[in-house]
């Protein structure tokens, strides 16, 4: 469909894209269609520095896509009942088909599925912070399913607008479906909320857990993350971690508040001067550890990943042409 691509079938031609980088006349002339908002297509001269920070991002949504889907998989089985359990099941295969979707994208910038997969298995590749948590009660899956994916449209409704087709467009398909998944997780979590005071306590206590957890998934404050600026400039990120954290906070925690639940923050308010919400110190190193691989399920997490390699190995194998080459997507 799009034509003309890079093929980074041998090394050879991977080095000779990447030599074009250091062309200052190709530089500019990618940082104006930037600035005059034209997409950047897979087949397009573009800055190692560029490719390589999509690619870090790209592999890091498909990964948490992939493992995001393992909190709510447990609860499958033990849904309250069967509309719950028909949605759920649909809601995850989804989070899988979203995998599918960035990996594609991914793989678009010159690395293979299957790297990208092997990086993930030996605990290389970070994902999202939020899915090392454990999903404890079924109102865990209420706050998931409304505020993980709400966090997750804010930041995917913001950077579907960026410079890169293939991670632009499958972000708008992403979205749309996500909003499907905000919808039943509003529904439940309304429902716990309105229900009897054993459910109310219930999604009381999945909330004060998953609140910093939160807080932290948009990622460090600006005045740390390492990426942002370079990522904003380019138009890769269209929004900084603070912003798009506020935004969720203006958006959600009035929801959550007027169906009667409280956020375990004393100090957590919207500034009336600045509209900027205020709230206490949420324990960056908690999320620095859990992101290198100390949260409270971070092996375990990897242990299903590991483990359904392992046994679905023999289906990758039996489709295994081995005299056919490897060529990237271009979409
Ligand atoms: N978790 O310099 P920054 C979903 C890392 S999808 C883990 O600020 P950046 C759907 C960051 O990688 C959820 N690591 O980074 C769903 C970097 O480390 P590195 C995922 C994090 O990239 C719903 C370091 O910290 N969404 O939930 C996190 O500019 C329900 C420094 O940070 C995406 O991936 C984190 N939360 O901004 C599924 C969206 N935050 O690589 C199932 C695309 C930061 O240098 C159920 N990604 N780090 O070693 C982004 O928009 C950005 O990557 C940010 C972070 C905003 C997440």
């Amino acid at each position: 469909m799009y034509g003309g691509g890079y093929i980074f079938d041998d090394e050879k031609n991977k080095s000779q894209a990447i030599g074009a980088q250091d062309d200052p006349e190709l530089l500019a002339v990618f940082e104006a269609r930037i600035d005059r908002g034209e997409k950047i297509e897979p087949h397009d001269w573009m800055p190692v520095e560029y490719r390589r920070q999509l690619l870090r991002m790209i592999e890091q949504h498909a990964h948490s896509e992939i493992v995001g889907a393992l909190p709510e998989g447990t609860w499958i089985t033990r849904a309250p009942n069967l509309k719950r359990k028909m949605a759920l099941i649909a809601k995850v295969q989804d989070e899988i088909g979203h995998a599918q979707l960035l990996y594609a994208a991914a793989e678009t910038l010159g690395k293979s599925r299957e790297a990208m997969v092997n990086d993930l298995l030996s605990g290389k590749a970070k994902y999202s912070n939020v899915f090392n948590y454990p999903a404890k009660t079924w109102a865990d899956i209420a706050v998931i399913g409304f505020l993980i994916d709400g966090a997750a449209i804010v930041n995917q409704l913001a950077n579907a607008k960026g410079s890169y087709g293939p991670y632009s467009r499958a972000l708008k398909r992403i979205c749309v479906e996500e909003s499907f998944h905000l919808k039943q997780g509003h529904e439940a979590f309304v429902y716990l909320a309105t229900g009897t005071s054993q459910q109310h306590a219930m999604l009381q206590d999945a909330m004060n857990r998953w609140y910093r957890p939160l807080i932290h998934f948009f990622g460090p404050p600006d005045t740390v993350s390492q990426h942002t600026e370079k990522l904003m400039r380019w138009k890769v990120k269209m929004a900084s971690n603070d912003d798009m954290r506020n935004q969720f906070l203006d958006q959600y925690i009035p929801k959550i508040q007027e169906v009667g639940i409280t956020l375990p923050d004393p100090n957590l308010r919207k500034n009336a001067d600045t509209g900027i919400w205020e709230f206490s110190d949420p324990n960056w190193d908690e999320f620095f550890s859990v992101i290198r691989g100390n949260g409270p399920c971070n092996k375990e997490r990897l242990a299903v990943r590991q483990w359904a390699e392992e046994n679905g190995a023999w289906v990758k194998n039996a489709l295994l042409k081995t005299n056919e080459k490897y060529t990237i997507p271009l979409a």
